[in-house]
């Protein structure tokens, strides 16, 4: 089997493309064009020998259909994106050119060239925006309602997906995935920016950290599980959409104390609220009912606490060396 993976030097393409590779698969991916070239895969450096890697850009269909034609995938992971919530408001059009547009770049890509392909589409639980039901989860049948122009153009790209799939007859599954982490999360997302600054701050290397809403709620997960899962959601026989979540709610400040104190800190001797990282329109609460997802036979291995151990640990040891 080949498997496409756009996307694959970020958080989760870099997991999945291990993944694959474990699993027997021939990996290819695309790296938009940076100009320094070795920073850019730096999550793929104990794999990169055993890598197809071409330069592709979402925005550009041309190239796409370059690298269908190159490569003849036979599965294609869709996980590249402008993928900062935060900075989709003050990049909202580059954001909708990648997340939405550059999604039907590659349907229209498949479309022309192997519509046989299978497609995961990396869906978002950013798309809810402060929908949820009544006994407060998010699940596949809630409502959609976002409230960034991150979550506006997943949605996009979620219907795009559904329409493909029910007006061509193409295989395109939709993961909904809520948060979900690793040391590799770029460290401007909160998990990774608290665990880093609190180490940082234990070393006598900082002594504050600057954050916006802490009274924000999220359902935070292991990237390395919800890789996983989408895998899972390829393998089965018809195309569909599942949300794989933790069912398991923290809000940004219980993720300060969690972390402060496992350094022996008090996170409020250090935390400052900042307005610069607040949003222009915040999503306040997610939480995820995966039952679709364990009915396919889904199950986590990491807990939240697990996770923020492995990270602190990791930044622990970034710091030694
Ligand atoms: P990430 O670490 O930000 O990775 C995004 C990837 O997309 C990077 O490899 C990036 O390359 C690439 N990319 C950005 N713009 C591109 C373009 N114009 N053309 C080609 N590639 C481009 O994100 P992630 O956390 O791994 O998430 C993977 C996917 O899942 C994303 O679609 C994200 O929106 C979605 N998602 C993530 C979460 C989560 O909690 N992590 C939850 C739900 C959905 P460069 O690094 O070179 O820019
Ligand atoms: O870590 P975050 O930036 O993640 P956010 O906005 O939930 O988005 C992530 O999850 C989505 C799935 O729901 C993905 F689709 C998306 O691609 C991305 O991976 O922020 C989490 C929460 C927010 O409520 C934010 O307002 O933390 C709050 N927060 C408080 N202070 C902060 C900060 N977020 C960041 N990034 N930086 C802060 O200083």
């Amino acid at each position: 089997m080949k498997a496409l993976i756009t996307g694959i030097n970020g958080q989760d393409g870099s997991f999945l493309a291990e993944l694959l590779l474990e699993r027997g698969y021939e990996v290819c991916g695309i790296l938009k064009r940076n100009s320094v070239a070795e920073n850019q895969t730096a999550r793929l450096d104990d794999i990169f020998s055993d890598l197809n890697l071409e330069y592709a850009d979402m925005t550009d269909m041309s190239s796409l259909v370059r690298v269908l034609q190159l490569f003849k995938p036979d599965e294609i992971y869709n996980l590249a994106a402008q993928s900062h919530v935060r900075i989709s408001f003050d990049q909202p059009i580059y954001t909708a050119n990648v997340v939405a547009l550059g999604t039907l770049n590659l349907l229209e890509a498949v479309k022309l060239t192997n519509k046989n392909v299978k497609i995961y589409q990396a869906s978002s639980s950013e798309m809810f925006g402060n929908s949820f039901d009544k006994d407060g989860y998010q699940r596949e049948t809630t409502p959609l309602k976002p409230v960034s122009p991150y979550g506006c153009a997943k949605v996009y790209a979620f219907n795009i997906s559904k329409n493909y799939r029910n007006s061509y007859n193409m295989y395109v599954s939709n993961g909904i995935l809520f948060n979900h982490e690793s040391p590799r999360r770029g460290t401007n997302f909160v998990t990774n920016k608290v665990v880093k600054e609190a180490v940082k701050i234990k070393k006598g290397l900082s002594d504050k950290l600057m954050l916006g809403n802490l009274d924000a709620t999220r359902d935070w997960g292991h990237a390395k599980d919800y890789v996983r899962a989408m895998v899972m959601i390829l393998e089965q026989d018809k195309p569909d959409d599942f949300v794989c979540a933790t069912g398991i709610s923290h809000s940004v400040r219980e993720l300060c104390d969690y972390t402060f104190n496992k350094l022996d800190l008090n996170y409020k001797e250090y935390v400052r609220v900042d307005k610069r990282f607040y949003r222009a329109e915040e999503l306040v609460h997610l939480k995820g009912d995966s039952s679709k997802l364990k009915k396919i036979g889904f199950e986590l291995i990491y807990t939240f606490e697990d996770m923020i151990d492995e990270m602190i640990e990791h930044w622990i040891n970034f710091y030694e060396k």
